[in-house]
This record gives C-alpha cells, sequence and structure tokens, in this order.
C-alpha cells in the first residue's frame, strides 16, 4: 500500500542568522513491507533522522527527492572501518588516494554516509559527478521497473548492435538538451574517452576540408600505418595553461593543470596558450582584466601562425567554460565570444570541454550558453552528471565512413536511460534556476566569510553552484578541508590552494546556510 507522510519543520540557524523552512515529505516507497522487493531499503527505517527529509515544495509528492536533516558524526575520517579497508585494498593496488570508504546504500540526496556511520553534506559529489544526489526515488523507481531490466543486463556494442529504440532514447535523453547547432551526438564511456574522439573527430574533419575530396591516396594510408606523415599530418589542438581534458595520451597533452598527471609520459608539441588570471573583486579590475583577456587571446592567435610557420597546423582549440582542475580560474563571456572568432578566422575547430561544467550546475544546461555565440561551438564534450560521456557535434563533424569513430561499447544504453529521468527530474524540479538561486546564496556567504576572514579566504568566485575561494596556501587549504569533513561537510581542492563547490543540482538554499554556519565557525576558531 501507498502512503504518504508529511511532516513540516523549521527551523533556525542562528549564527549567521538564516532562517530557514523545511518541508519534508517521507517517500511512499520506503513505507513499503515487501522488503524482498526493496533490500537497499531495509535498514532505511532505523536510520529515518526524527522527522527531517527536505524536499523542493515545487516537487511532486512522488519525486521527492529524500534527504537527510544535516550531518551525522560518530568518528573522525577516515575512521577505523576505513582505515581497515584501506589497507586491504592498498595490498591489491595503490589505494593513497582514497579518502574514506562509503556506504552508498544509506547516502541520501545530499548526505555521503561513510562505513563508520559518518553523515556528511556532500558538496563535491563525486568530483561534480551526481546531478540528482544520492539514491534519487526517481532513478530507483526506474530500476524497478520491470520493462528496463533488460536495458541493464544485456550491455550490447551499441556501434554494431543497438536496441531498437536506441535513437529514440538518445532523442529523449542526450538530443532533448543538445546545444544550439549541434545536431549530432556520439556517446563514450568517460570524459577522457569522449576528448580523445572529438580531437579525432576535429582531425578527420580537417584532413577533408584540406583536401578537398574523399580519395585517399595509398601513400596516405601506407604511412599512416608507421605513425608517419601524410597519413598522420601534423596536427595540433591547442589548449590553454591550467586546462584539464583527461589523461590519455592525446587528452594529457592538452592537459596541464599538475605535473604529477604528466611526469614521465610521452607528450605531443602541441601550442599551449596562457589562459586569463583575473584580479579580484572583478568590479575593481576591469582594466587590468580586460588587458589580460586580450594578451591571453594575442596569444592564442600568435601560437597558431607560429605553428603554423613549422608546418604544424592548429586543426582545434579545447577550452573549458571554467578551468576547474586547473584551480577554478574564470574568463569574461566576452572573452570566450572572442576566442570562437579567432578559432573561425584561422579555420580552427572549436571545442567546449563540458565534462565537468555541464549539466546544468551553473545555472544553465551547458555553461557555455552564458556566453551567447553567435556561431555554435563545433564540438561540446561531457561526462560525468551526464551519466554517460559523449560529445555533440555540427553535422559537418560527422565522420565520413563507418568505424572511424568507434569502441566496443560506445557508452551504455541503461546511462541513457538513467539520464532521460534525470533530465526529467532537472525540468521538473527547475532545477537550473535550483543552481542559480542556490549558487547565489552559496556566493553571498562566502563574500560575507571573506570580508570578515580576509586573511583565510579571497577571490570567492562563482557561476551558479560551481563557486570556489581561494586560501593563503596549499597546506592551509588542506588543513581546511580535512577541518570540514570532520565538521560533516565534503569539500574539494583544486589548483594550489583553491576550495570548490560542486554540490549535486538538488543542493538548496538551506543547504548552502547549513554550510556557512558550519565553515564559519571553523574560520572563527581556524589557527
Ligand atoms: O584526477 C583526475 O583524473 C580528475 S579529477 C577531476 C577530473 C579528473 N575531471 C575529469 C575531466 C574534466 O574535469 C574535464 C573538464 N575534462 C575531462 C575530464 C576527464 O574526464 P574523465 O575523468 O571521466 O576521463
Amino acid at each position: 500500500m501507498r502512503t504518504e507522510v508529511v511532516i513540516d519543520e523549521a527551523w533556525e540557524i542562528s549564527a549567521l542568522g538564516f532562517r530557514y523552512r523545511c518541508q519534508v515529505y517521507y517517500p511512499s516507497s520506503v513505507t513499503s513491507t515487501d522488503e524482498e522487493q526493496q533490500p537497499s531499503r531495509k535498514s532505511e527505517v532505523s536510520l529515518l533522522p526524527t522527522g527531517h527529509r527536505c524536499i523542493s515544495q515545487a516537487a511532486a509528492k512522488i519525486d521527492v527527492d529524500f534527504d537527510y536533516d544535516g550531518p551525522l558524526m560518530k568518528t573522525e575520517v577516515p575512521g577505523p572501518r576505513s582505515r581497515e579497508l584501506m589497507k586491504q585494498l592498498n595490498g591489491i593496488q595503490n589505494a593513497e588516494a582514497v579518502h574514506f570508504f562509503c556506504n552508498y546504500e544509506e547516502s541520501r540526496g545530499n548526505y555521503l554516509v561513510d562505513v563508520d556511520g559518518n553523515r556528511m553534506l556532500d558538496l563535491y559529489s563525486q568530483i561534480s559527478s551526481i546531478p540528482i544526489g544520492y539514491s534519487h526515488p526517481s532513478l530507483i523507481k526506474l530500476l524497478q521497473q520491470p520493462q528496463n531490466l533488460s536495458t541493464f543486463i544485456n550491455r550490447p556494442a551499441l556501434g554494431i548492435l543497438p536496441p531498437e529504440n536506441f535513437a529514440e532514447r538518445l532523442k529523449e535523453s542526450l538530443l532533448s538538451v543538445a546545444p544550439k547547432g549541434l545536431s549530432q551526438v556520439v556517446t563514450m564511456s568517460c570524459g577522457s574517452c569522449s576528448n580523445e574522439n572529438a580531437f579525432k573527430a576535429i582531425f578527420m574533419w580537417y584532413r577533408n576540408k584540406e583536401r578537398g575530396h574523399n580519395n585517399v591516396t595509398k601513400e596516405e594510408l601506407e604511412s599512416c600505418m608507421i605513425n608517419q606523415p601524410p597519413g598522420c599530418p601534423d596536427y595540433a589542438m591547442l589548449s590553454f595553461m591550467g586546462g584539464f581534458h583527461g589523461r590519455t595520451m592525446g587528452c594529457l597533452a592538452t592537459t596541464h593543470s599538475k605535473a604529477i598527471h604528466k611526469l614521465d609520459i610521452p607528450s605531443l608539441d602541441w601550442p599551449i596558450a596562457p589562459f586569463p588570471r583575473l584580479k579580484y573583486p572583478l568590479e575593481d579590475f576591469v582594466k587590468e582584466n580586460q588587458q589580460e583577456e586580450a594578451r591571453c587571446l594575442e596569444e592564442v592567435e600568435d601560437l597558431i601562425v607560429k605553428y603554423r610557420k613549422k608546418k604544424k597546423i592548429v586543426a582545434g582549440i579545447i577550452v573549458e567554460p571554467i578551468q576547474s582542475e586547473g584551480g577554478d580560474n574564470h574568463a569574461s563571456d566576452d572573452f570566450f565570444r572572442k576566442l570562437r572568432d579567432i578559432a573561425r578566422k584561422h579555420g580552427c575547430a572549436f571545442l567546449v570541454d563540458e565534462v565537468q561544467t555541464g549539466g546544468g550546475c551553473t545555472g544553465k544546461f551547458w555553461a557555455h550558453e552564458h556566453w551567447g555565440l553567435d556561431d555554435p561551438a563545433d564540438v561540446v564534450t561531457f561526462s560525468k552528471k551526464m551519466m554517460t560521456g559523449g560529445f555533440f557535434h555540427k553535422e559537418e563533424f560527422r565522420p565520413n565512413a563507418p568505424y572511424r569513430i568507434f569502441n566496443t561499447w560506445l557508452g551504455d544504453p541503461s546511462k541513457n536511460l538513467m539520464l532521460a529521468e534525470v533530465i526529467k527530474v532537472i525540468k521538473r524540479e527547475d532545477l537550473l534556476n535550483n543552481a542559480t538561486h542556490a549558487g547565489k546564496a552559496l556566493l553571498t556567504g562566502l563574500l560575507d566569510l571573506q570580508a570578515r576572514y580576509p586573511h583565510l579566504i579571497s577571490r570567492a568566485r562563482g557561476r551558479g553552484t560551481f563557486c570556489s575561494f581561494d586560501t593563503p596556501n596549499d597546506a592551509t587549504r588542506n588543513k581546511l578541508i580535512t577541518i570540514a569533513r570532520n565538521k560533516g561537510v565534503v569539500l574539494g581542492g583544486c589548483g594550489d590552494r583553491s576550495i570548490r563547490f560542486r554540490p549535486t543540482l538538488i543542493f538548496k538554499d538551506h543547504h548552502a546556510h547549513l554550510f556557512l554556519n558550519i565553515f564559519s565557525d571553523i574560520l572563527a576558531n581556524f589557527k
């Protein structure tokens, strides 16, 4: 029997003077007595906090995102169970990057629960990859529908044996949110794989443009087999210092965020332009920042010309709308419009890497929509919150023959199925506007903390919930992240001293206030 319990709660967070009200629904499916059908729900009943699960008031009751009411800490993190498991895993592989082990069955909404029973407000969401929170009821329901079972258990080699509904499924998932002007889409399994294949599509496009016909010579066919021109032309992708586009060999040549990513790996002599380093607050440095952006754009053009002179042709430019791994470096919309113009002027493809920025966290589905481009990007890559990797592109970037952009899986239809549901939830719950709104609450609070603790926080910045700030140095940044984690807030670092926010799309104002309240205490007591 489906019943619905609605609880109303109101409470106050005093330190920052924020007051909020949280309406709470107890999802009907949890009340089912049929534990067999819902094994993962079994322990939930005992975990139910004394009431509160927060939900957008606009949401239909069936789409409740059930959330806990706050962090609950039992041990320091990593706790004893995590440490034991780390030791175990480290015997099999280098597991030193592991922060702690998670209990995903108990994780809900914006809260990540670890194996020691600690419940943390997750503002990092698996490096920006959880669109609508943990264990969203709409996704659980999707998986429980018998007609979807086959999609999860029979993974096809999509390039040769797609299921009947594949095109239809792409239309209701990826194509329903395609960036303006991009009618074509190819799915891949991860972000690196998406960029890697996007580069290849760009190189093929460029070569066909140069040839002006489809007739490939014998010399080209033979030389490509031994990695030589003309079959392997000396083409390049131009990238930016501080950018991150993945760790596979081609992508790594365009990744310049940390030396440790690149050390010991042979690479390609491809041009690297400086990315603007803006001064904050932006309104106080308008002229300096304009000059800085002009300097970088000039360098882009110089590099294209310089490389052409040494017979290396820049076939494409790759850029992140906000450099993420490299330290949350922003540039103005005007900078990107001009960059797009430069690409067109020199006949280079313009590739926007939306792997981290895509999916709605900036308040628009694609961060580059903020730029207002006259001529759309040529290629847009995605992964993370989109559940599946892949890239959108203009028609002219279609490979001219089958098997040219290809691999075994080419993504996974079960991810497209989940993405279609995620998109429905985003639309139904108005989550793009929510990102704008919640992001404003977060950034306003960060600016307030920056004014009160200028020795600890600077350069607070952000678009939507894609926010960050700088700390004085690496050691302070890492210490703040550790303290926050032990107080029940998971944050991420980026660059050499920034802290970044990458919450889910169901991160609401009251989560921002909850975080700000906790973090304010941390800053007040920081030594
Ligand atoms: O350390 C790592 O490998 C990390 S930490 C965060 C990422 C990778 N992000 C992945 C990423 C990205 O942010 C952008 C803008 N482009 C491409 C990628 C690569 O995606 P994956 O990791 O799925 O291959």
